[in-house]
């Protein structure tokens, strides 16, 4: 299995995360992909192969204009207003507040354009951003090329990117754009199966009324976890998407036995749904020393997890998503690969 990486993404390292009330330094730091790359050398996965530059024909068609043209531009405007720090979102257009007209002070459209208050923007974010999201694209082709799987070790993530909104460490949802490129090739029916932790309200909003892409996702509850307002058992999609959104919320302190039921569950809604390609959203952070995350998953249950889904029998775009237990990070995320492959 071939891995698609761009050095790009060290570009993006804000130096602040609000988390707590203290700027700490960043959970999403640039180190999580260089521990994923020693591991991948470490088992043989040998090839790592730098994309060609981004294309914005798949990007344009999920993500609003406005939005794309505010990470652009986002870093100089903020920097044009006079801000010496990082630009972090501070007001929301929440209930009963105008939120479809955005405003042209950056700092209202920060908000506007943002789904929390974590993520800051930086100097060299919208390159990473655009270098991330043409790894997943590099991957995409590989696997559309006949290739049984393929690696797109992203960074900054994207799952939770909508349209239109930026956060949880996202901006562009790169296993959106990697499913969009299977329908615009003309694949039928398109399947994404998320793994990470948090609920991944972008890919589940920006498909949620197509009938094209069927989107499932196991994750710690909304009552419990990030991003807190999406990811219940009855967000099934609407009107041509009714039945295409599969959400597997659970408890803190969820282990592996129960997981793998509801990975087992999503299958079998991918399986009856007729997919005929498989894109991935790869966190590892339901893994039991994850600092942010509540699952209670063994560095094994990635095996199993990566046997599970290879059992499929899908070609499959795997896409980096979260996992911030540094030192396992590689390991996890590894093991998954090679669960699929050895299955
Ligand atoms: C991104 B991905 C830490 C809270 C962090 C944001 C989590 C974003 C996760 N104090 N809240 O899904 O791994
Ligand atoms: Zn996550």
């Amino acid at each position: 299995m071939q891995t698609f990486f761009s050095e790009s993404h060290r570009l993006h390292f804000p130096q602040g995360e609000l988390s707590g009330g203290e700027l700490v330094t960043p959970f999403e730091r640039p180190s999580r992909v260089e521990y994923i790359l020693r591991r991948l050398q470490e088992r043989q996965f040998k090839d790592v192969i730098t994309p060609d530059a981004v294309d914005f024909t798949p990007i344009q068609r999920l993500h609003d204009p406005r939005f794309l043209d505010f990470l652009a531009h986002a870093w100089e405007e903020w920097q044009a207003e006079g801000y010496a720090g990082e630009l972090i979102p501070t007001s929301f257009p929440v209930r009963r507040m105008q939120d479809q007209r955005p405003p042209n002070n950056i700092d209202g459209k920060a908000g506007f354009y943002a789904l929390a208050a974590e993520t800051a923007i930086t100097a060299g974010t919208w390159e990473a951003v655009q270098s991330s999201c043409a790894s997943a694209q590099a991957a995409q082709r590989q696997v559309a090329g006949g290739a049984q799987a393929a690696f797109a070790l992203c960074r900054p993530p994207g799952h939770h990117a909508a349209a239109d909104l930026f956060g949880g460490y996202c901006f562009i949802n790169n296993a959106a754009v990697a499913a969009e490129m299977f329908c615009m090739e003309g694949t039928a029916k398109v399947a994404v199966l998320d793994i990470d932790f948090h609920h991944g309200n972008g890919t589940q909003d920006i498909f949620y009324a197509r009938d094209d892409v069927f989107f499932a996702s196991l994750h710690g509850h909304p009552e419990d976890a990030f991003p807190y307002f999406t990811g219940y058992a009855d967000e099934v999609g609407t009107g041509a998407g009714a039945d295409m959104t599969a959400n597997y919320p659970m408890r803190p302190g969820t282990a592996y036995a129960e997981w793998a039921e509801a990975l087992r569950a999503a299958l079998k809604r991918i399986k009856q749904f007729g997919a005929e390609a498989l894109v991935v959203s790869l966190g590892v952070d339901a893994f039991k020393a994850d600092p942010i995350s509540f699952f209670k998953l063994e560095s094994e249950s990635f095996l199993q997890a990566g046997a599970e889904i290879a059992a499929l029998n899908l070609p499959t775009v795997f896409i980096m998503e979260g996992g911030y237990a540094i030192d396992a990070v590689g390991i996890n995320t590894v093991n998954v690969l090679e669960g699929y492959l050895n299955a």
